[in-house]
C-alpha cells in the first residue's frame, strides 16, 4: 500500500478556547467544521506544513505547540495528524481566506454545538482536555 500522505490540522487554542473552521470546499464537506490545516508538502516537516496552512487559509502567524498523540484516516491515501497551535503575540486575528466562510473561537461548554467533519470527531475529543486545561 502507497505511504499515507500526512494532512496536518491545527488545535488553536486561546484563552481556553478553540477556533473551529467551517469549511466552504469542495461540495462534499462544505458547511462542516474542521480543524484548520492542509496537506504536508513532499520535503516539507509537519510544523512547517501547519505554519505555512494557517498563514494561507487565516491569515495568522501561529507556533505549532504539541502534536496530540494518534492519527486518524481521511480519504486514502491521507491521515489528519493534529498539533496544539498558539497565536504568536501580535499576529492578526483569524479570518477565513481560502476554503472557509465562517470560523468561531469554541468553549469547552460550545465544544460539541456544531457539525464537526465526522473524520476531526475523534480528533477534538482527544483535544478537549487540552482546552479545559488551558481555559484553568
Ligand atoms: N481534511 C479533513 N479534516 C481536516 C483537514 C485540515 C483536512 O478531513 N481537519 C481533509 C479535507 C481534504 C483533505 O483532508 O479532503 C486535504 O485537506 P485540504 O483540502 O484542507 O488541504 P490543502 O489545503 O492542502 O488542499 P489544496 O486545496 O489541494 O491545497
Amino acid at each position: 500500500m502507497a505511504d499515507p500522505i500526512v494532512v496536518v490540522g491545527a488545535a488553536l487554542l486561546d484563552g481556553g478556547r478553540l477556533l473551529a473552521a467551517r469549511r466552504s470546499a469542495p461540495a462534499d464537506l462544505a458547511g462542516r467544521w474542521e480543524l484548520p490545516g492542509g496537506k504536508v508538502e513532499p520535503g516539507e516537516r509537519p510544523e512547517d506544513a501547519l505554519v505555512r496552512e494557517l498563514r494561507e487559509e487565516l491569515g495568522i502567524d501561529a507556533d505549532p505547540v504539541e502534536r496530540v498523540p494518534g492519527q486518524w484516516p481521511l480519504r486514502a491515501p491521507y491521515v489528519l495528524r493534529v498539533w496544539t497551535a498558539r497565536l504568536r503575540p501580535g499576529s492578526p486575528a483569524p479570518r477565513p481566506l481560502q476554503d472557509h466562510d465562517e470560523l468561531r473561537w469554541l468553549t469547552p461548554a460550545e465544544l460539541w454545538d456544531v457539525p464537526w467533519l465526522d473524520q476531526d470527531v475523534p480528533a477534538v475529543r482527544d483535544v478537549a482536555p487540552r482546552l479545559t486545561a488551558a481555559g484553568r
